[in-house]
């Protein structure tokens, strides 16, 4: 267990933060298309190149998670994505759910599912260099909803999945997201979220998961973006910081913040908020679009491009790490 704590350290160290760039290949295709590029295998695994192989990522970004697609695909020049993300100094990571399925019972509600199987899946991403993995459970704000049910199915799944991972030597990313979709207030976010954490934790807890082997990475308190409010970053910092406080005991090792479709400054400007608070944890971002799609609005998928898309997502890592310092 020391050398997984050693780990999930490195992966929240100050100054650094995680590229969530697994999406799968039905979401990751559909954002090619949307972005102009045909959505074949070759072109997921440009794009990815692109990014991995960005000047610099290294000097903002500590880990980078990649869907089982792109961890068995190779850069240009035959290294494996994870060889050379290990190359560059920078942790190889796995999303290791299968996605988030509809549970029975609850009507609107998902519990992400992957459970059958992961010890041998594991094993073999070890095997092929992670250093990390990643599992989302989905929640969504509505009426009754997230309910005790919904809580408890996909607390009890992170809490098998991160001792599963521990097994197999590697960290545990716990990401239980509650949705910003709706017209929820800022109020009920943190309602919500405090209750998923706790159920998360409750379950933690029970299965005796190391937690200073655990990065936590949850979803910014915010209002839902169909409710007309708009909540300045520094109400957004309280609120949040409050939020975890209340659920997250200061023995996880870190807390790796999503972006849950903000846009790419406002997470920014969110991020920067809450680090310039007092909290018993590292904090830093995990951010997924909020990074990437400048980065793919810039791409396009033409290769004369490259060096544009890699810039910008060099700007947005650049202000993140900054942010971690406000
Ligand atoms: C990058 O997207 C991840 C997985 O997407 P799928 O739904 O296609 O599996 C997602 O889990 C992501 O890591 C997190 O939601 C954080 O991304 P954002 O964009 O919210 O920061």
């Amino acid at each position: 267990m020391a050398d997984l704590a050693a780990t999930a350290a490195a992966m929240v160290r100050p100054g650094k933060g995680i590229l969530a760039a697994d999406e799968s290949v039905s979401t990751m295709s559909a954002r090619l298309e949307r972005a102009g590029v045909a959505p074949t295998e070759e072109n997921r695994r440009a794009y990815r190149e692109m990014l991995v192989t960005t000047p610099g990522l290294a000097g903002g970004v500590s880990g980078v998670i990649l869907c089982d697609e792109t961890f068995r695909q190779r850069v240009t020049g035959a290294a494996t994505f994870p060889q050379a993300l290990a190359a560059r100094g920078i942790l190889p990571g796995i999303k290791v759910d299968t996605g988030a399925r509809p549970l029975a019972g609850r009507p609107g509600e998902t519990v992400t599912e992957g459970l059958d199987g992961l010890r041998e899946r594991l094993a073999e991403y070890a095997r092929l260099g992670a250093a990390f993995a990643k599992w989302r459970a989905v929640l969504r704000i509505g009426a009754g909803r997230p309910s005790p049910q919904a809580l408890r199915a996909n607390a009890h799944a992170l809490a098998r999945y991160a001792g599963a991972c521990h097994e197999a030597g590697l960290v545990p990313i716990v990401e239980p997201e509650v949705l910003m979709d709706g017209s929820h207030s800022l109020r009920e976010c943190a309602e919500a979220t405090e209750r998923a954490l706790r159920a998360v934790f409750a379950e933690l807890a029970e299965f005796e998961i190391g937690l200073d082997a655990v990065v936590l990475k949850p979803n910014m308190v915010v209002p839902g973006g169909d409710s007309g409010q708009v909540a300045a970053p520094d109400e957004v910092a309280g609120a949040t910081l409050a939020t975890l406080r209340a659920a997250v005991p200061e023995a996880v090792a870190g807390i790796a913040f999503l972006s849950g479709g903000q846009g790419a400054a406002q997470a920014t400007a969110n991020l920067a908020a809450i680090c310039a608070r007092p909290a018993p944890w590292p904090l830093t971002f995990s951010f997924g679009r909020a990074l990437v799609d400048p980065a793919l609005a810039a791409w396009r998928g033409e290769a004369a491009r490259l060096a544009d898309g890699q810039r910008a997502l060099a700007h947005r890592v650049a202000r993140n790490a900054a942010a971690l310092a406000a």
